[in-house]
């Protein structure tokens, strides 16, 4: 574990391997800088990736520049999700090269209340991405591959299911938004009955999957994309 309890900016942290959950601890596989500090520059040159016992994970206040070089995967044993990558404040530029995976016990989380640009080469595939509290944006979203059974809930409470980016989310009274999305490949949910993903914010500027363009302008909007019947892309204004 990295840890800083320290207010001052950390300048830069570069792993050129992969930063990798550790044994039954649960706490090593972690850059931990407090929460009221800034990461400037944050480089992983291969995965950001849980095992069994723990995730591998990052915290900071502000994360100003992330590059992970692999990709984000989350831990396979039951009920042990956690916030793989967390922000208090906002992030700046994310980009992973390979993918952002979780699997079918837990979803690969990734936390902020702000974000200017999300990169994610390969597919996001069991992932939840969440920009929290009234006033959260995110600028671009940007996935070279598919969405698959995921969801990005910006400026929602998760209801009553506690998951945030489900169908019973419901959009804060604040100035929420996502600038754009991007899929190249396509965006589905899930085959599987009773679950349900949302791309959902107060506003949303421009979605566009497989090179469509789904329209969003002035007013509500609300389109169902893909061959599942559970994924919506949503907003209000
Ligand atoms: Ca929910
Ligand atoms: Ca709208």
């Amino acid at each position: 574990m990295i840890a800083s309890t320290s207010t001052a900016t950390v300048k830069s942290i570069s792993i050129g391997g992969s930063l990798i959950g550790g044994s039954e601890d649960g706490i090593s596989g972690r850059i931990d800088i407090a929460l009221s500090a800034t990461l400037s520059n944050l480089f992983i040159g291969g995965d950001l990736r849980s095992t069994f016992f723990s995730s591998g994970e990052v915290r900071a206040g502000t994360l100003s520049n992330v590059t992970i070089g692999g990709s984000v995967y989350a831990s396979e044993t039951p009920d042990t999700e956690v916030t793989q990558i967390f922000a208090a404040g906002s992030v700046g530029t994310l980009r992973i090269s390979g993918s952002v995976g979780g699997n079918d016990e837990n979803m690969a989380v990734i936390n902020f209340d702000r974000a200017t640009k999300v990169k994610v080469n390969g597919r996001v595939d069991h992932a939840t991405i969440i920009g929290e509290g009234a006033a959260a944006t995110v600028g671009k979203v940007n996935v070279g591959g598919a969405w698959v059974a995921s969801r990005l809930a910006v400026g929602t409470t998760p209801g009553a299911d506690t998951l945030y980016g489900t169908a019973d989310d419901t959009i804060l009274v604040g100035t929420s938004s996502i600038g754009s999305v991007k899929i190249k490949g396509q965006a589905l949910g899930s085959p599987e009955a009773g679950d349900s993903f949302r791309i959902i914010s107060k506003t949303i500027g421009a979605v566009s999957v497989g090179g469509v363009a789904y329209p969003f302008g002035a007013g509500a909007q609300s389109h169902p994309i893909g061959v599942t019947d559970d994924f919506v892309v949503i907003d209000q204004t």
